[in-house]
């Protein structure tokens, strides 16, 4: 009988809807490709950190402090996942930390805008991790077992936060004309980097062909872009604010918002590390991972007496 080449039988196992997991044979280009798409979902989930920690100080109430220190908490624990199921396609995490450092690696484009006032603390809830949410429901069918599992526990706690941040909106919108204006002034400035988030068109994205028949993306960037606009759009009537987009219409033929041009020009520019907060982010990074080596050191001397130490007979 004919032999079946590997990169057949593994698209026939893809294509049957089974998980791929870490001891199974895979393509390099599918190993690839998911360290480069896992590793910029880790790394983001933990720059991310940043522009939401700038504001714990400055909560307004303790009860906003604890959700938001809860909710920062959590973009550490999805990092740590997303880490774990990088490193077992055989990279580690030394080396997914030195190429976010050394610039090899992206996080997403999002986290290198600034958060000016507590109102973009409810932006980003609502907006990027309602566009978060709209992504990763998608990848929880990820073709990648490792990366299916953590994705499927990252979404039950990323609703919570679309919910925090969705509830500062609305608080602010139904509070004072000031109130009001600065929950106005957050959406303008947060909606377009958020639609940014799913990456470019799909005629221009360089990955989503192979992504897609590897079911390592099971939508398309434009596909769930759409999806969050639909769904954003009607959240936005319901606490009277305004998507500050003049050629958003709905489009009764297509059943979806038709809406304006993005400005691919500022994406590139911030992916090229020229957005308005690139360079505080990654110094921080930096500065965080030097002063915590001693934990490292402490922790892997820790780890390797353990394993000297005798079992007793
Ligand atoms: N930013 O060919 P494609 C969160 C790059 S988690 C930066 O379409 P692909 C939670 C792309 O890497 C947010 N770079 O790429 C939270 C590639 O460059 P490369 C992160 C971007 O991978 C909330 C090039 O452009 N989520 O927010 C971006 O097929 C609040 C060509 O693009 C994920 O990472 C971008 N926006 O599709 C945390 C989800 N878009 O690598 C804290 C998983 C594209 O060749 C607070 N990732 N690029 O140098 C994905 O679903 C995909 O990777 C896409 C991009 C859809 C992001």
């Amino acid at each position: 009988m004919e032999k079946k080449n590997p990169e057949d039988s593994f698209q026939v196992k893809i294509d049957a809807e089974e998980k791929i997991e870490p001891k199974d044979w895979m393509p390099d280009e599918y190993r690839r490709n998911l360290i480069r798409q896992i590793s910029q979902h880790a790394h983001s989930e933990v720059i991310g950190m940043q522009p939401e920690g700038n504001w714990i100080t400055r909560a307004p109430s303790l009860r906003a402090k604890a959700v938001l220190l809860a909710k920062i908490q959590d973009e550490g624990g999805h990092g740590l996942y997303l880490y774990s199921a990088c490193e077992t396609l055989g990279i580690s995490r030394d080396e997914l930390i030195e190429q976010l450092h050394s610039g090899k690696a992206k996080y997403s484009s999002i986290f290198n805008y600034p958060t000016l006032t507590w109102a973009d603390i409810g932006a980003v809830g609502w907006l990027v991790d309602g566009a978060a949410i709209v992504n990763q429901v998608s990848l929880q069918r990820t073709s990648y077992g490792p990366y299916s599992r953590a994705m499927i526990r990252i979404c039950k706690e990323e609703s919570f936060h679309q919910r925090q941040g969705y509830e500062i909106m609305a608080n602010m919108a139904k509070g004072t004309l000031e109130q009001k204006q600065m929950a106005q002034d957050a959406l303008n400035r947060w909606w377009w980097p958020s639609l940014m988030m799913f990456g470019p068109h799909d005629t221009e994205s360089a990955h989503s062909a192979k992504s897609m028949k590897w079911k390592i993306k099971r939508e398309s960037n434009d596909e769930l872009r759409q999806r969050f606009i639909d769904k954003t759009v009607q959240q936005a009537e319901v606490i009277g604010l305004s998507i500050p987009d003049p050629d958003l219409q709905w489009n009764e033929q297509r059943k979806h918002y038709d809406f304006g041009k993005i400005n691919w020009e500022e994406f590139t520019n911030v992916l090229n590390g020229n957005g308005p907060c690139n360079k505080q982010r990654m110094a921080n990074h930096i500065q965080a991972h030097q002063n915590g080596a001693w934990v490292r050191e402490a922790a892997m001397a820790y780890a390797e007496k353990q394993k000297n130490k005798k079992v007793p007979a």
